[in-house]
């Protein structure tokens, strides 16, 4: 039987999610959204692509849970986007407020479905939803570390003028300003970028520019836009993690994570390598971190530990 995809949220990213899924053929998709004709008239001219195509997947629209129940993979993008000049941490209030609804409507439709939460501010609003649906850890994730890292990727290639496949790249840490990419763990043809730097074949500064420009990727891309945020590499990360899931692939993908002890954290949620198979999170791999990594590491999930703080004024319950 195949198996089956729900999208909480059928805005930007739901619908290039869709399209992605039918076109892999790797799940049946329901669409699902509070405004009802957004997701109907996505799937229906989704579905119409599928006869072009040749693809054999259905594809439909709903308001309604009930129709999304059952579901094999879930992937959460109901929310608000970020506008010019906005932060993720902005975005708060509001899809706290939505995550609790979406928790609702899912945790007793699709109990044991994988879910992979893409609202922003992400590592909190992943962990809120876990929370506030009780679904467990292990089957509750994050996307945001394969976007930062294709980010980095891309620009790396783009310097280098080396095709994107030739380049291993690996960010850590929340989805924000302080995200940290790891040029340690990057190679490019098979050579890490420490090695490049002592071979003057980039300069320590030309580097730090392009780490900045993939922390400040997001915001780059909605100052073009205007109205909305990046969808299409949001999709296709998202569709990643849902295969290795689907297919248990056992890919080790960079995600927000639960915590339990791992890299010296406890209970919370953070960018972090994870092998994903059909058992969901199934391993945290933990590499080891130098100084300076570990220092950028920290920082970071200081920043998650911080927003958490203010999350925890907005909604009490989620201190427990
Ligand atoms: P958008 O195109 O606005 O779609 C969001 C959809 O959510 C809209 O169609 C809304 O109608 C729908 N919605 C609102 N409230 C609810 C609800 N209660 N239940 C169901 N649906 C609802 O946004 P988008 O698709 O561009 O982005 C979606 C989210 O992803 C935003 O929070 C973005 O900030 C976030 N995002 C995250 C990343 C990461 O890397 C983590 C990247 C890009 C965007």
């Amino acid at each position: 039987m195949r198996k089956k995809i729900s999208l909480i949220g059928a805005g930007q990213i739901g619908g290039t999610l869709a399209h992605l899924i039918s076109i892999k053929e790797l799940a049946d998709v329901v669409l699902f959204d509070v405004a009802e004709g957004i997701a109907k008239g996505k799937a229906l001219d989704i579905a119409q692509s599928t006869a072009v195509d040749g693809n054999d997947v259905n594809l439909t629209g709903t308001s309604s849970y009930e129709d999304t129940k059952n579901s094999d993979v879930i992937i959460i993008t109901a929310g608000v986007p970020r506008k010019p000049g906005m932060s993720r941490d902005d975005l708060l209030e509001i899809n706290l407020k939505i995550i609790k609804e979406v928790a609702n409507g899912i945790k007793s439709t699709s109990p044991n479905a994988f879910v992979i939460c893409i609202t922003n501010p992400l590592d909190i609003i992943v962990m809120a939803l876990q929370k506030y649906s009780g679904m467990p850890a292990n089957k509750v994730v994050g996307m945001a570390g394969i976007l930062d890292s294709s980010r980095f990727n891309y620009f790396l290639s783009q310097e280098f003028n080396v095709p994107v496949k030739k380049i291993k790249t690996l960010v850590l840490g929340g989805h924000g300003d302080t995200m940290v990419p790891m040029p340690n763990r990057t190679t490019i043809n098979g050579k890490s970028l420490i090695e490049l730097i002592k071979e003057n074949k980039i300069t320590k500064e030309k580097l730090e520019d392009i780490i900045t420009r993939t922390r400040k990727g997001g915001a780059e891309i909605i100052k073009f836009l205007q109205k909305g945020s990046a969808f299409y590499a949001p999709a296709a990360s998202g569709v990643e993690m849902a295969e290795s899931y689907i297919k248990n692939l056992k890919k080790t993908l960079p995600c927000a994570a639960y915590l339990n002890g791992e890299y010296g954290f406890n209970k919370l949620y953070a960018g972090v390598p994870a092998i994903i198979g059909n058992k969901g999170v199934e391993k945290i791999v933990e590499i080891k971190l130098d100084t300076k990594e570990k220092e950028n590491f920290e920082v970071s999930v200081k920043a998650v530990k911080d927003l958490l703080k203010i999350a925890i004024k907005i909604d009490p319950s989620l201190a427990n």
